[in-house]
C-alpha cells in the first residue's frame, strides 16, 4: 500500500547505507542516496515509467535506472541482496541509532562484536568502548542520547505513514456491502504527530464480512486476533491495526469512545456521572434504567451532556470540556482556509522540481498566493549567489500572472549563524517580498547562546518567520535547547512569525509549543516547506498541528488576504487585527 516511489527510495537509501558501511566508494552511496530523494519526491508513479522516464529524474543515471527497472519488473533488487546478506541484522539495528553512523555501527561490530542494542549499553556501560579509536566520552553520551531518542520514540509511526494506510483501509472497506459508516478514529483522528497503532471503525450490521476482508487485505502481515467485535492486525510494514464494527444505531458514541484521548473519555465521563448517565461505546443511557438515550451521532452524545461537538483535534484533556461548557471553543484554522505557502524550494537549490512545475502543482491546489524560497548563499553547499538569486527573481516576476488566481512572492530562506546574523546585507534583503531564517547547524552552542541567536534574529527587520524554530526531526533529532519564552516573547514583540513547518518528521512548532507561544500573541505561518510538488500535501499535517495548538484564523498569517500579509510583512505593526481587507 506504500507508493512505489517509496519503496524505491527506500531501497535505494538502503543501499547507500550498506555500501557506506560495508567500506564502499563514499561518492557512490552519495549518488544513491541523491537519487533515492529524487524518486521519493518525484510527481510521476515510477512504476509507470520506462527506461527513458526514469533517465528524466534529476540525480537518476543509467545504472541506478536498470536497478529501478530491475526491481519494477520482477520485485527485487540483487544489488541491494548481495551487500545485505554481507552484514548481520544486528549491525542494522545499531545503525539505526540516529546518532551512531554506519561507519561506527560497523567498527561497533568489527572490534568489539556487538551486535545489538542491549549490547551496546552493556559496552558503554562497562565503558569498553574508551579504547576504540574515535570514540570518546562525548561520543558515548552522544549514542546513550541517540537510544533514548530511539527508545521514546517506540514503535510509533509518522502520521503521514499511519494515514495513507488507513486512507486506504477506509476506502476499501466502505465498498463493502452493508458498510453504513466507516472512518478512522484514535490518534490518527486527533492527527497527534506519531500514531501507536491505527484505530479503525465501521457501522454494520453484520461484523464477519468486514472482518474476515480486514484479515486478507494484501498488506496484512500476521493476523494478531480475530474476534466479532474486534479484529488486530500487523501489516507488513509492522503497523498494528484494530478494527472494530459497532451496530450502526452506535456509530457516535462508538466514534467518540475511540477517537479518545483517554484522558478525554475520562472528562465526559464525568460529564454524564454528574447528569446521571453512563457512557460507553454503545451509547449514552440513564444510570440507573439503563435506558439508551443516544447513540447515533457524535453531536448528539456532546449535546446531551450539555457540550458543542469538540474538533477531535482538541480531544487531549487541554480544557477543551472547560471551554465548551463556557461556549469558548476555538474557531479552528482549517485546510480550506490557507490562501498561501510561504516557504518552498525550486531545483535552483536542494529542491527536485523546477520553478515552474512546483508553481503550476501550487496553483493546481488553488493557493492564492505562493513563496518561493530558496536557501541563500551562507550554507555554502546549496551553492546559491547573487546572479542566481536575481536570475530567479525574474523568472518569478514572469510566471506571476500565468495564473489568474494566484499570485507568486519571491523569498530565500536565510540561514541564522551562531551569532543570530543572517546571509546578504539588510539593503539586498529588502528587495525580497519576505525573508524566512531559519538554523540549519551549530545546534549545541549552550542555552543562553541559542536564545540570544534567535532573539537576534527576530530583531531582524528583514527577518519575517523563523522556520522550523526548534530544528527538531521526530524520533531523530531532539529541538535546540533554548528559552523558548523569550523567543516567544520576541517574536511577540517584532511582528516576526513562527513558522509551523508540515513535514511530518518536523512538526515544528510541535502542539505544545504552538498553545505556549500564543499565549505571547505570537503569529504562526503553517508552511510546507516543499522541496517536490508532492511535499504540498503534507500542508494538512501542519494544520493538523495548528488545530491541536488551538490556533484560528486570526492566529496564522497565510490564511490572511495578501493585502493584510503584506502589511505584516513589513515588520512595522501595521497589519493590526482589524485590517482584514
Ligand atoms: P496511540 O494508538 O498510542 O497513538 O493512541 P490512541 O489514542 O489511538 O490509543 P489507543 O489505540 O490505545 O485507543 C484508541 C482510543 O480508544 C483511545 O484514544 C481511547 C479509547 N480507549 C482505548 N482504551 C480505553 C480505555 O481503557 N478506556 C477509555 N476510556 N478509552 C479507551
Ligand atoms: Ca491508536
Ligand atoms: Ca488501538
Amino acid at each position: 500500500m506504500v507508493r512505489p516511489n517509496e519503496e524505491v527510495e527506500a531501497l535505494l537509501k538502503e543501499y547507500a547505507d550498506l555500501v557506506l558501511i560495508t567500506g564502499g566508494d563514499a561518492f557512490k552511496a552519495r549518488a544513491y542516496e541523491k537519487a533515492a530523494r529524487a524518486i521519493g519526491g518525484y510527481h510521476a508513479d515510477v512504476s509507470k515509467l520506462d527506461a527513458e522516464g526514469l533517465h528524466e529524474i534529476p540525480n537518476v543515471g543509467k545504472s541506478i535506472a536498470e536497478k529501478v527497472l530491475q526491481y519494477l519488473r520482477t520485485g527485487r533488487m540483487p544489488a541491494v541482496e548481495e551487500v545485505r546478506s554481507k552484514i548481520p541484522a544486528g549491525v542494522r539495528q545499531l545503525m539505526a541509532i540516529p546518532t551512531l553512523g554506519p561507519r561506527k555501527a560497523m567498527t561497533l561490530y568489527e572490534d568489539l562484536h556487538i551486535s545489538s542494542v542491549p549490547e551496546l549499553l552493556d559496552a558503554i556501560h562497562e565503558e569498553r568502548l574508551r579504547d576504540l579509536k574515535g570514540f570518546g566520552p562525548k561520543t558515548e553520551e552522544n549514542i546513550l542520547h541517540g537510544i533514548d531518542l530511539m527508545q521514546a520514540a517506540g514503535d510509533r509511526v509518522p502520521i503521514n505513514v499511519a494515514m495513507e494506510v488507513a486512507e486506504e483501509i477506509v476506502a476499501e472497506l466502505s465498498a463493502l456491502s452493508g458498510c453504513v459508516s466507516c472512518a478512522y478514529a484514535g490518534s490518527l483522528r486527533r492527527m497527534r504527530e506519531t500514531i501507536g497503532d491505527v484505530d479503525i471503525l465501521v457501522a454494520a450490521g453484520r461484523s464477519a464480512p468486514f472482518m474476515d476482508a480486514f484479515t486478507r487485505l494484501p498488506d496484512t502481515a500476521e493476523v494478531i486476533a480475530h474476534g466479532t467485535k474486534k479484529t488486530s492486525i500487523r501489516t507488513t510494514k509492522g503497523l498494528q491495526i484494530d478494527l472494530r464494527v459497532v451496530p450502526p444505531d452506535s456509530w457516535g458514541a462508538g466514534l467518540q469512545y475511540f477517537t479518545g484521548s483517554k484522558a478525554h473519555n475520562i472528562r465526559t465521563r464525568e460529564m454524564a456521572v454528574h447528569h446521571k448517565l453512563k457512557l460507553s461505546e454503545y451509547g449514552l443511557f440513564h444510570a440507573k434504567s439503563g435506558k439508551k438515550i443516544v447513540s447515533q451521532t457524535e453531536e448528539e452524545v456532546y449535546a446531551r451532556l450539555g457540550l458543542p461537538w469538540i474538533p477531535p483535534t482538541l480531544r487531549e484533556d487541554r480544557g477543551e470540556v472547560a471551554a465548551g461548557l463556557r461556549g469558548e471553543l476555538p474557531d479552528l484554522v482549517t485546510e480550506a482556509d490557507i490562501r498561501g505557502d510561504l516557504h518552498t524550494h525550486t531545483d535552483l537549490t536542494d529542491g527536485l522540481a523546477p520553478l515552474d512545475e512546483m508553481v503550476t502543482a501550487a496553483a493546481r491546489r488553488g493557493l492564492r498566493y505562493y513563496a518561493v524560497t530558496d536557501h541563500a548563499p551562507n550554507l555554502y553547499m546549496q551553492r546559491m549567489t547573487d546572479e542566481k538569486v536575481l536570475a530567479q527573481r525574474e523568472r518569478v516576476r514572469e510566471l506571476d500572472g500565468r495564473h489568474r488566481k494566484m499570485r507568486l512572492l519571491h523569498g530565500t530562506e536565510l540561514n541564522i549563524d551562531p551569532d543570530g546574523n543572517v546571509d546578504w546585507p539588510q539593503e539586498f534583503l529588502r528587495d525580497f517580498d519576505l525573508c524566512v531564517a531559519a538554523v540549519h547547524s551549530h545546534f549545541n552552542q549552550g542555552r543562553d547562546a541559542l536564545t540570544r541567536r534567535l532573539v537576534a534574529a527576530c530583531e531582524n527587520p528583514e527577518v519575517n518567520i523563523i522556520g522550523h524554530p526548534t530544528t527538531r526531526i521526530i524520533g531523530k533529532r531532539p529541538g535546540l535547547d533554548m528559552d523558548l519564552d523569550a523567543v516567544f516573547a520576541a517574536c511577540a514583540r517584532t511582528g516576526t512569525a513562527l513558522e509551523i513547518n508540515a513535514h511530518p518528521d518536523r512538526l515544528d512548532l510541535s502542539d505544545e509549543h504552538i498553545l505556549r507561544a500564543k499565549r505571547y500573541g505570537v503569529k504562526f505561518a503553517i508552511n510546507t516547506d516543499a522541496h517536490a510538488p508532492l511535499h504540498l500535501e503534507y500542508l494538512r499535517y501542519g494544520v493538523g498541528t495548528a488545530q491541536r495548538g488551538w490556533l484560528t484564523t486570526e492566529d496564522v498569517i497565510n490564511t490572511w488576504p495578501l493585502a493584510r500579509l503584506r502589511r505584516f510583512l513589513h515588520k512595522d505593526g501595521s497589519a493590526g487585527p482589524s485590517s482584514t481587507s
